[in-house]
């Protein structure tokens, strides 16, 4: 198996989020992608490369020309006024957002929806670059390869056509997807991160080429809250082409393996040419931000379950916080992913 990563995500790294009333250290930093990296060189698994210097327009098929152009300056106009903090809002609109207004802070809380997700001196740098790794791995899909890792951060399937939130700028599992889908394919989007993945749901909504499949904490109780039911189903043509599994906390393997099997059977009804898996590895019990039960013993039972739909497959890193077993999760999945694939 191919790995592709690159060392920019560093650039990348908030001080502190707001979470329930509180300023606390960022829980999705570098050090995660750092774990991985260093699990899947000593597992040998395959080669780790470098991205390609690959062209990033597709990002304005995905996302709002404003949103792109708001993000890529946010951090120096943020900066001329507060040189020593990250960017991150503190007023939203109460309802329906309109137009972005003309301050910086206006402008925060509108392309925002959480205030946990800070943009530094290198978060553009660090979100393209995702994007590239993302794009290189897909690349490899391309040119024969029967699975692709991108071991890539920050993340991306929280980030919407104009918003971000959920520690992710732009939606890299979307940003291949839509590569693929450009290059003809039928395309399904398996997304097993703990959290619903509400920017990959709005990115398709309306579309039938890719489907959309979410398995994630029951919103009722869960961020993102405002998305992720079981009666989003998608809109127009797209209806029909979005389904969310949502489980309740404290689901462990025995109802998470109902769910997967459904998505399973959903994927392979739609007879898509190539996968893209959002894998987050926060469905771990242990995990600090998060309250599912899988066990270290499940993540090669789903990487298992995954490749028996026999499709070229992307897997795009997203969530999991817990750094002792983090890139130790990642590796069983793609390590049995690989050995399943191989012998089927
Ligand atoms: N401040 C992903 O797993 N914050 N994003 C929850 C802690 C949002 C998770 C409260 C969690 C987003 C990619
Ligand atoms: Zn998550």
């Amino acid at each position: 198996m191919i790995t592709v990563y690159s060392e920019a995500h560093q650039q990348h790294h908030g001080a502190a989020e707001l979470d329930r009333g509180r300023l606390v250290p960022c829980v999705e930093q570098p050090a995660r992608a750092e774990a991985v990296l260093q699990a899947l060189t000593a597992a040998n698994l395959g080669p780790i490369v470098s991205p390609d210097d690959v062209p990033i327009d597709i990002l304005a098929r995905l996302h709002e020309v404003g949103y792109l152009h708001f993000l890529k300056t946010a951090f120096t106009r943020w900066r001329q006024v507060h040189p020593d903090s990250d960017a991150l809002p503190y007023c939203w609109p109460p309802s329906g957002r309109g137009h972005p207004p003309p301050s910086l802070y206006g402008q925060l809380g509108h392309y925002a929806y959480d205030a946990g997700t800070p943009i530094t001196a290198g978060t553009w740098e660090a979100a393209t670059a995702a994007v590239r790794v993302t794009l290189s791995a897909l690349r490899h899909l391309h040119a024969g390869a029967r699975m692709a890792f991108a071991l890539c951060r920050p993340p991306g399937h929280h980030a919407g056509p104009d918003y971000y939130g959920g520690y992710c700028f732009f939606n890299n599992a979307a940003v291949a997807a839509q590569a693929w889908a450009e290059a003809g394919a039928r395309v399904a989007i398996l997304d097993v991160d703990y959290h619903h993945g509400n920017g990959t749901q709005d990115l398709f909504y309306r579309r039938d080429d890719v489907l959309v499949i979410s398995i994630h904490a029951d919103p009722a109780e869960e961020y993102p809250f405002y998305w992720g039911h079981a009666d989003e189903r998608g809109e127009g043509s797209g209806r029909g082409y979005n389904h969310n599994l949502p489980l309740p906390w404290g689901t462990g393997w025995t109802g998470y393996r109902e769910a997967l099997d459904q998505a399973l059977s959903l994927v392979a009804a739609f007879k898509p040419d190539g996968l893209v898996v959002s894998l987050g590895l926060d469905t771990y019990a242990q995990d600090p931000i998060a309250r599912f039960a899988l066990t270290s013993d499940d993540y090669p039972l789903l990487g298992r379950a995954i490749a028996t739909l026999n499709l070229p497959t992307l897997f795009v890193l997203e969530g999991g916080y817990h750094l002792a077993t983090l890139g130790h999760h990642t590796v069983a999945v793609l390590r049995s992913f690989a050995l399943q694939a191989a012998t089927s």
